[in-house]
C-alpha cells in the first residue's frame, strides 16, 4: 500500500509517477524509435521488438514462443522476460530486486516515472537507493541503461548489483552464450531456425545476436539461465548464495546476461553503471556500439538526449488549461505522444492494415502534416485500377501482406476522403488531389482525384440488390469475418459508413470546385442511407447487418449481440438518422450500452459461437469486439455526437477513455495512453468490466485528437482560414488554447458570460464578424477571445 496518492503527475513535464509496484501490476511506459518499440511494465517485465525488417525479439521467453502480433492483456509470468537488477548486501545476505520482479520484496519507497522519452525508477530498500533509467536512441535498436546505486544509510556498506537480463529460447537448432573480455559483454548467439533451403540465405541477413555491454568489467559473470537460477526460483536464485557468480557460459542452454559488480560504498557514497542491450548482427557491430556508446565522445548522454528531441518533435498543435485537470494534462502531453507514435511508425507492421494506415495518419496531420501527405501517396499507389483498396499498405519492396491482411474486408476505401478531408482541413493543400499516380498491376495511372472517385465507384458497385453493401469476411470489425463469406452477407455499418464517405467525397470535391460528380454522388449517398433505412431500422435503433442467409443481426430480437454501437453513430454522421430516430437511438445506447467505464461496441456480449456471423462472437465476452469498451467505436460515437450538436454528450464519451484516481485501480491504467479497450460486458461479468487491454496501438488516438481539436475547442482550419466553432462542455465556464495552425500562434480564451446569447470572438481586441481568422500570417501570434452564453440545454449524459 502506498501513503498518499497512487500516482501523481509532474506538470511540467508531463511525467507520470506511480508510487506502488503492486496496485497496478500491468501498468508501464512505452518507448520507441523507427526500429524498435519496447514495453515495460512497472515491475520490470519487458516485451521488446525490433524490425529486421520484419518483427523480431532479441529477449525470448524461456519457451519456444510462435510469432504474433501485439496481444490484448498481455499476461506476465514470473520467467517473463525482463531488465532486472538484484541488489545483494553483502553483510546481511539479503537480497531483493529492482525494480520490483522477480524477488517482489516489499519496498520502502517505489517512484516509477513515465516520461515522455524515458523510464525511471528510484527505489529504496534497507538504506540502498537504486535509480534506473532507461532510453532508447534515434536510429539504433539499443536499450540505454543507467543505473545508480546509492548508501543512504548511516553505515559503510558492501554490496553486490547483479543485473539480470534473460535473453530466453533463442533457437533450438543452436543457441549459447559467453562473456567477452574485450568488449565488456555476454554475447549470446543463435541460429533462426529453418527447413527450406531459400531460407538459409535469407536468414543470412538476420541479428540473430542478442547482447549485453557493462561500461566495466564485472567482478564476475553467468551467462547460463539455469545456472543462476538453480532449483530455488527467481526469488532467490542459486547463484547469489555463493559469494562470486561461477563464470559459466551457455552451451545450448538457455542464455541469460548476469554480471556481478562488488561496491564499497560509504554513506552517501553512489556507483554510477551504464548497459547496452540489443540484438546484433556480428561481433563488429557491437564492437562499433561500444565505441559509440561507451568511447571518449560520451556518445551515451547525446543519445539520449537526441532521442528526446526526436519525440518532442511530436508534440502537436495544442495545448489547453479547462476546469478538467486530468483532460489537460492527457491531452497536453500523452495525447498527442501515441497520435505522434502511431503516425511515425505505423504499430511497427511492414503491412500495416489501410484503415489503420489511414486513419493513423488523420493523428499525423496536426503532427507533421508532410508525413500524412507522403502517407496518401503510399496507399494511393497501391490501390487497383478498378478503385478497390489493398488490404494492407506495404511500406517496403520486401513487405508482404500477412495474418489479417489476407482476409477480405470490405471497408478499405471508404476511409480515404475521411482521412483526407481531416488533412485538407489542417493544410489546405487542395494540390494533392492532382498528383498523378500509378495503380497497381497497371500501366494506367491517374490523378488523386480519379482514384479516389474510382475508390467512390468501387464501394458503390460493392452493393446488392437492396443497396446495402457486401461484408466479404469483415468491414472494419476485423473478426466479423462469416457474415458474407458466401457472398451474400452485407453490413450496416459500412452501408452507412459509404454514405458518409460519399458525402464527405462530395464536399471535398465541391471545396475544389471540381463539381462534375458532386450531385451524383450525393445522391449515391442518399441512397445508401435509404437502403439502410428501409431495411435496417429496427424500430429503436439500427440492425449492424444481414447475414448470407438473410437473417438480419443486431436487432430487438437478438438474445446476445441484441444492439451494436457503430450502426448508431455513423447514422448519425451519414445523415441517415431522423431526429426522431436520434432521439430513440440515444436512449438505447444509454438503457443497453453505457458503463462507467464507457459506451460498449455491442450488448450483451455473444457467449457462444454464431457461425453465421463469427469469430468475434468466439472472443472472450466483453474483450475486444465482442462486447468491450472498444475505444476507437467509442471514438466514433463522440464524433457522430459532436457533429450532431451533443457536445455534452460527446464529453462524456471522450472523458471515460481516461482513468483518475477514482478508477485506475479498476481499470489498471495510468492516464499515460488510450488502451484499445477496457472490457464490458458490465452485467454479464462485472468483476472484470472496466480492465485495460494495455494496448496502444489503437485507431481511437487520431479521431480523439481531431475531436479535441476541431470540435471540442473548434479550431478547426479551411483552406488557410480559421474556423472558430468551439463545443466545450455546458460544465466548463472558462478554458484557454494555444494552437499552432498555418505557421500562426492562436492564444484563445474562451468565457461564458451571463449576459451573451451567441459566440462572439475577437481577434486582437477587434470584433469578427464571423468567427473565422483570415489573412494568417506565419509567425505571428493572435489573441482571440471567444465570449459563449452559458447553456441550459437539458443534459442527457447517462447517470
Ligand atoms: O485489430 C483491430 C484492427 O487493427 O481491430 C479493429 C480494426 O478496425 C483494426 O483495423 C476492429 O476490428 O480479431 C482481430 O483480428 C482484431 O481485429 C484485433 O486484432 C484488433 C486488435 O485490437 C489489434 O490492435
Amino acid at each position: 500500500m502506498v501513503d498518499g496518492p497512487l500516482y501523481t503527475t509532474n506538470p511540467e513535464t508531463g511525467a507520470v509517477h506511480l508510487h506502488s509496484p503492486t496496485l497496478l501490476p500491468k501498468a508501464g511506459g512505452f518507448l520507441w524509435n523507427n526500429r524498435m518499440m519496447l514495453q515495460m511494465n512497472c515491475r520490470g517485465y519487458a516485451t521488446a521488438q525490433f524490425m529486421q525488417p520484419e518483427p523480431a525479439k532479441y529477449a525470448h521467453g524461456p519457451a519456444q514462443e510462435a510469432k504474433t502480433f501485439m496481444q490484448p492483456e498481455h499476461p506476465y509470468f514470473s520467467h517473463h522476460p525482463g531488465r532486472f537488477f538484484y541488489l545483494r548486501d553483502n553483510d546481511t545476505k539479503k537480497i531483493f530486486s529492482a525494480p520490483f520482479a522477480p524477488v517482489n520484496a516489499p519496498l520502502d519507497k517505489f517512484d516509477f516515472i513515465i516520461g515522455q522519452s524515458s523510464l525511471i525508477w528510484n527505489i529504496e530498500k534497507d538504506g540502498i537507493q537504486i535509480e534506473l533509467k532507461l532510453s532508447l536512441t534515434t536510429d539504433d535498436v539499443i536499450e540505454l541503461w543507467q543505473v545508480t546505486v546509492s548508501n543512504i544509510s548511516g553505515d559503510y556498506k558492501t554490496v553486490s548489483l547483479f543485473p539480470y537480463f534473460p535473453i530466453g529460447y533463442m533457437s533450438w537448432m543452436n543457441q549459447s552464450a559467453d562473456f567477452d573480455p574485450t568488449l565488456n559483454g555476454i554475447i549470446a548467439d543463435s541460429i533462426t531456425p529453418y527447413q527450406k533451403i531459400d531460407d538459409y540465405y535469407k536468414n543470412t541477413a538476420l541479428q540473430d545476436k542478442t547482447f549485453f555491454l557493462a561500461d566495466r568489467s564485472p567482478n564476475a559473470w553467468l551467462a547460463n539461465q539455469e545456472a543462476f537460477e538453480g532449483d530455488s526460483g527467481l526469488g532467490n536464485p542459486t547463484a547469489l548464495k555463493q559469494d562470486q557468480l561461477a563464470n559459466t557460459p551457455a552451451h545450448y542452454e538457455t542464455p541469460a546476461a548476469v554480471m556481478q559488480f562488488d561496491l564499497e560504498l560509504a554513506t552517501g557514497q553512489s556507483s554510477k553503471h551504464r548497459f547496452l542491450f540489443g540484438p546484433a548482427k556480428d561481433k563488429t557491430a557491437i564492437s562499433r556500439f561500444k565505441v559509440q556508446y561507451f568511447g571518449a565522445a560520451h556518445n551515451f548522454d547525446q543519445a539520449s538526449a537526441h532521442y528526446a528531441n526526436h519525440i518532442s518533435s511530436g508534440k502537436g498543435c495544442l495545448s489547453v488549461q479547462t476546469p478538467d485537470k486530468t483532460f489537460d494534462h492527457f491531452v497536453n502531453n500523452w495525447l498527442p505522444r501515441q497520435a505522434f507514435y502511431l503516425g511515425d511508425v505505423n504499430r511497427l507492421s511492414t503491412d500495416p492494415q489501410t484503415r489503420n494506415y489511414l486513419q493513423d495518419h488523420i493523428g499525423m496531420t496536426y503532427i507533421k502534416p508532410e508525413l500524412t501527405r507522403a502517407s496518401f501517396i503510399k496507399a494511393l499507389s497501391q490501390q487497383a485500377a478498378s478503385g478497390e483498396m489493398p488490404e494492407g499498405i506495404l511500406l517496403s519492396n520486401q513487405a508482404e501482406l500477412k495474418y489479417i491482411n489476407q482476409v477480405p474486408h470490405a471497408d478499405h476505401c471508404i476511409w480515404l476522403p475521411i482521412s483526407l478531408q481531416a488533412y485538407l482541413s489542417e493544410t489546405g493543400d487542395f494540390t494533392l488531389l492532382d498528383e498523378i499516380l500509378p495503380f497497381k498491376n497497371s500501366t494506367e495511372s491517374a490523378s488523386i482525384l480519379e482514384h479516389i472517385n474510382r475508390a467512390m465507384n468501387w464501394l458503390i458497385k460493392n452493393r446488392d440488390d437492396r443497396g446495402l453493401s457486401y461484408i466479404k469476411q469483415g468491414d472494419w470489425c476485423d473478426p466479423m469475418n462469416m457474415v458474407g463469406h458466401k457472398g451474400r452477407g452485407v453490413s450496416g455499418w459500412l452501408s452507412l459508413a459509404t454514405a458518409y464517405a460519399l458525402k464527405e467525397w462530395a464536399d471535398i470535391c465541391t471545396q475544389a470546385n471540381k463539381l462534375a460528380l458532386v450531385s451524383k454522388y450525393l445522391l449515391d449517398a442518399e441512397a445508401f442511407n435509404n437502403a439502410v433505412n428501409t431495411h435496417l431500422w429496427d424500430g429503436q435503433w439500427y440492425a449492424r447487418g444481414i447475414t448470407d442467409d438473410g437473417v438480419k443481426f443486431g436487432v430487438s430480437t437478438d438474445l446476445e449481440g441484441r444492439i451494436f454501437l457503430n450502426p448508431q453513430s455513423w447514422a448519425l454522421l451519414s445523415g441517415a438518422a431522423g431526429p426522431e430516430q436520434t432521439d430513440a437511438m440515444l436512449g438505447q445506447i444509454d438503457s443497453q450500452l453505457a458503463t462507467p467505464y464507457g459506451v460498449t461496441i455491442l450488448a450483451p456480449a455473444y457467449t457462444k459461437m454464431r457461425e453465421d456471423i463469427g469469430r468475434v462472437t468466439q472472443k472472450f465476452p466483453g474483450s475486444a469486439e465482442n462486447g468491450a469498451v472498444y475505444n476507437h467505436a467509442s471514438i466514433f460515437y463522440a464524433y457522430s455526437l459532436y457533429k450532431t450538436d451533443n457536445a455534452d454528450r460527446a464529453y462524456d464519451v471522450l472523458r471515460k477513455m481516461l482513468p483518475d484516481e477514482t478508477d485506475a485501480i479498476k481499470r489498471g491504467q495510468l492516464p499515460t495512453f488510450i488502451p484499445n479497450y477496457y472490457r464490458g460486458a458490465y452485467h454479464q461479468f462485472p468483476r472484470t468490466a472496466g480492465i485495460s487491454s494495455q494496448l496502444f496501438n489503437t485507431g481511437t488516438v487520431a479521431w480523439y485528437y481531431r475531436c479535441v481539436i476541431e470540435e471540442l475547442f473548434g479550431l478547426k482550419g479551411s483552406h488557410g482560414t480559421l474556423l472558430i466553432e468551439p463545443k466545450l462542455p455546458a460544465e466548463w465556464d472558462k478554458a484557454t488554447a494555444r494552437r499552432t495552425f498555418a505557421g500562426a500562434t492562436f492564444n484563445v480564451t474562451y468565457l461564458r458570460r451571463q449576459d451573451c446569447t451567441k459566440l462572439a470572438v475577437s481577434v486582437n481586441g477587434q470584433p469578427l464578424n464571423k468567427p473565422q481568422i483570415k489573412n494568417i500570417k506565419p509567425g505571428v501570434s493572435y489573441d482571440v477571445s471567444v465570449i459563449l452564453p452559458y447553456e441550459n440545454q437539458a443534459r442527457r449524459i447517462p447517470s
